[in-house]
């Protein structure tokens, strides 16, 4: 098993939880400072932002290779679309290494989403 953060659309009753079939959440989480979420079209990419004051609210699942494997499809990780990285997470899930998939691409002109993802 592993565990990752998802932020977007992976979410809860957002519109890719469907690749979380079968998974365990664990619980909400948030991001240390340090982190924003932009719009990338109907998704957001979570960038650093070494100024950012709050940080970005997710949530934590366990889910095995297999989806993993599918997520890191999904995310366009092999391309260099998102990279999945370790993010420095608030208690109680701090100094896990715990992942998730960062943009880490040029953000200007995207529209600025704030700390949550909601569709
Ligand atoms: N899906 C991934 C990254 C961005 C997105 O929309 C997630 O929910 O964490």
């Amino acid at each position: 098993m592993t565990l990752v953060f998802v932020y977007g659309t992976l979410k809860r009753d957002c519109s890719n939880h469907d690749f979380m079939a079968g998974q365990e959440f664990l619980g909400e989480a948030r991001t240390a400072p340090g982190f924003r979420l932009y719009d990338l079209g109907g998704h957001p990419g979570m960038v650093v932002l070494p100024d950012d004051t709050d940080g970005v609210a997710g949530e934590i699942w366990a889910i095995d290779a297999d989806c993993l494997a599918r997520l890191d499809q999904l995310e366009g990780v092999a391309e260099g679309w998102y990279r999945r990285e370790p993010v420095p997470l608030l208690a109680p899930f701090a100094n896990r290494g715990i992942e998730a998939f960062v943009y880490p691409h040029d953000v200007t002109g995207r529209r600025e989403v704030g700390p949550v993802w909601r569709e």
